[in-house]
């Protein structure tokens, strides 16, 4: 082992997202090396997620304070690591993993753990004096090679992602009434990742003049930066998301497409999926179905994020038989980046795609295996922030270094998504022709493996 990269000091302390709710930031050093990373943190988070630690400590914060878990990375988890190779992400996030013992991270907290996670890989990308997209992508390599015996080469060139971007919020991510969480535009006709988001800046400021010509002049953005209109009910935001495309003079469809993440896990209640917006109505899962099959004959739809509930693997089925050769079906709930649910998702033939979140599982090592496994059987990964964000762009280069295809980050307004956004900029100015677009098509359905 080189003594440059050898883990010298890790330091975590209590900073605060994009919502003002603390979390944990950490420090890792090799020698001069220096690596720093944030964890984020959801609101509609899936049942089956790794454990967040919180202190519940009404005094401060709330209870939303993350000092124990902050002390669990000074106190436990730097004594543990301290020592070891930061290129060897394998070997430490096993470290981590051993000294927390519990399969959801519950004992030492998944956010001290993926802090500890990322900022070793950033100190092992300065150790090397190389930029993390490399780093990262030489890690994706090695997870490659121990996994796949050939054609293991072109899996391992990095690429542009395709970015799916909120216009619209509701749920709990916004103060309206709808009962969707997220209306995005996927600018599926774009030549270039820089062309995309031209494109998408266009739509979010015509959709922002249409809603105050329609009267919805006090709208709120949500907290990713969409608006967050009280309108009548969720068919019309979509209306207002094709009127914003085509005033920005693109074709609704072959410019620009749309997905929706209904986070339904959310609006699910005794085995039935409760509309408020739409006068309490309880839809059966196939009812529910019927309603996205009946959208995606009137609207552009080529996108639909947990369709169903977390739990509702025999609704997940029939949406899956209706719709999963026409559409991208996103599992984000369903799935929570973990390795043995996209397994079971795969062996039931449910959703054909993977939202891909690293504090969903807690470590950078797992994350891969969940891209990995999700690219062999044909379920695309969409790489995706949450709704609690920082500075911090780490999900940029992993989405470019495992060519993933698809980033999620929310919208284009705010600094916790621009600075996403931004790094994607300057990857595709950096990398070139090292990194193509991987454009539109990739958001087409995949085909399963016979
Ligand atoms: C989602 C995410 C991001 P949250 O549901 O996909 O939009 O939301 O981070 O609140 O889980
Ligand atoms: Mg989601």
């Amino acid at each position: 082992m080189q003594d440059e990269t050898r883990i010298t000091t890790v330091r975590a302390r209590q900073v605060l997202d994009s919502r003002g709710k603390p979390t944990v930031e950490v420090e890792v050093t090799c020698g001069e090396a220096h690596g720093r990373a944030i964890a984020p943190s959801g609101a509609s988070t899936g049942r089956f997620e790794a454990c967040e630690l919180r202190d519940g400590d009404n005094q401060r914060y709330a209870g939303q304070g993350v000092l124990q878990a902050v002390a669990n990375v000074n106190n436990v988890l730097a004594p543990a690591v301290i020592g070891l190779d930061a290129r060897d992400q394998r070997s430490l996030d096993q470290r981590l993993i051993e000294t927390d013992g519990t399969d959801d991270k519950s004992r030492l907290g998944a956010n001290a753990i993926l802090g500890v996670s990322l900022a070793a890989a950033h100190a092992a990308a300065a150790a090397q004096r190389m930029p993390l997209v490399r780093h990262l992508n030489r890690l994706w390599g090695q997870l490659v090679d121990s996994e796949s015996a050939a054609g293991a080469d072109d899996m391992c060139q990095m690429s542009m992602p395709l970015p799916m971007v909120n216009m619209i919020s509701g749920g709990l991510h916004a103060g309206g009434q709808l009962d969707f969480q997220d209306y995005l535009i996927i600018p599926v006709g774009a030549a270039s990742y820089s062309e995309a988001l031209e494109w998408i800046v266009d739509v979010y400021r015509k959709l922002g003049s249409l809603l105050r010509d329609a009267g919805h002049e006090g709208y709120l953005v949500g907290d990713e930066g969409g608006y967050g209109p009280k309108l009548p009910d969720n068919e019309s935001a979509l209306s207002f998301v094709v009127q914003a495309i085509e005033c920005a003079g693109r074709e609704a469809g072959d410019d620009i497409a749309i997905g929706l993440d209904v986070a339904s896990t959310h609006f699910f209640r005794d085995g039935a999926y409760y509309l408020k917006s739409e006068s309490g109505a309880n839809l059966s899962a196939a009812e529910l179905t019927q309603r996205f099959v009946e959208w995606a004959n009137r609207y552009p739809i080529v996108s639909i994020e947990d369709g169903l509930a977390e739990d509702d693997w025999d609704g997940w089925k029939t949406l899956t038989e209706a719709l999963g050769d026409r559409l991208q079906l996103l599992g984000d709930d369903l799935f929570t980046t973990n390795v043995t649910r996209i397994e079971e998702g795969i062996r039931r033939g449910v959703a054909n795609s993977v939202l891909i979140k690293l504090n969903q599982v807690g470590s950078l090592w797992e994350t891969l295996q969940a891209i990995y496994l999700s690219r062999q059987a044909g379920y695309r990964p969409v790489v995706s922030a949450r709704s609690g964000e920082t500075e911090d762009a780490t999900i940029a280069d992993l989405a470019v270094a495992t060519a993933a295809g698809q980033i999620k980050i929310g919208s284009i307004a705010r600094s916790e998504r621009l600075a996403k956004y931004n790094q994607l900029l300057r990857l595709e100015d950096q990398l070139g022709n090292e990194a193509p677009f991987a454009g539109g098509d990739i958001v087409r359905p995949a085909q399963r493996p016979t």
